[in-house]
């Protein structure tokens, strides 16, 4: 009897069909070890983006909340301090209103705000996803980005009493402005690996612009 060695049985060894079926269950075991990795790698990435989106946010919104806290600021009594209007450039971005905020203070403290940092606008522009801050008085002003991948911004406006202001409806309301309810949207600077897309976060503010009706 001749002997067959490559499919003898060796008691203490695999035949090819277990070797076989060893392989599969290893290559199955392995493709999930893999897939549970690779999500997990995925999650830690999604969370990254996200946290440092929220940290970028929140920068943004502090220097626009320290900023807005200040409109008003007269501390010699001048007048003429306070929230703006369009003052002569065209458009919708120079005015208070709910997509943009205009407003002067006396950071320097001699009676008028023509000194640096003490006439500013915010303005959200949608095409860019952009936050413009632009500062000086016309004819001087400097515009540059506050902030980058920012979905949204809106203002909303109330009264002492807590009552909301509509200044496009009624302009002279703007004296009126005693809380300024900032919204900001971030998204993530890259689309999100679990979703496909970018995650966004939005941060609420109230600011009570003390400096407002002293005078
Ligand atoms: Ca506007
Ligand atoms: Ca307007
Ligand atoms: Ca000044």
């Amino acid at each position: 009897m001749r002997n067959s060695p490559t499919f003898a049985r060796d008691p203490n060894g695999f035949t090819l069909v277990e070797l076989l079926i060893y392989i599969l269950l290893l290559s199955v075991a392995m493709t999930t070890i893999y897939s549970v990795f690779i999500s997990n790698v995925r999650a830690q990435r999604s969370q990254e983006n996200t946290m440092e989106m929220v940290q970028d946010l929140r920068g943004t919104a502090d220097v626009m909340i320290r900023e807005i806290r200040m409109a008003g600021y007269d501390y010699t009594d001048a007048g003429g301090m306070g929230f703006a209007h369009d003052d002569g450039s065209p458009g919708d971005s120079y005015d208070t209103d709910a997509n943009s905020i205009h407003f002067t203070m006396d950071i320097n403290e001699n009676g008028d705000h023509l000194d640096s940092n003490e006439d500013i606008n915010y303005y959200h522009d949608a095409a860019t996803n952009k936050i413009l801050r632009r500062v000086g008085n016309p004819g001087t002003r400097a515009s540059n980005v506050l902030a980058e991948k920012i979905s949204a911004l809106s203002f909303a406006y109330f009264d002492a009493a807590g009552n909301a202001l509509d200044l496009d409806a009624t302009p002279a309301d703007i004296a009126k402005i005693r809380t300024v309810r900032l919204i900001i949207s971030g998204e993530t600077a890259e689309i999100d690996p679990m979703t496909r897309k970018n995650r966004t976060r939005t941060l609420a503010v109230q600011i009570k612009v003390r400096n407002m009706g002293l005078n």
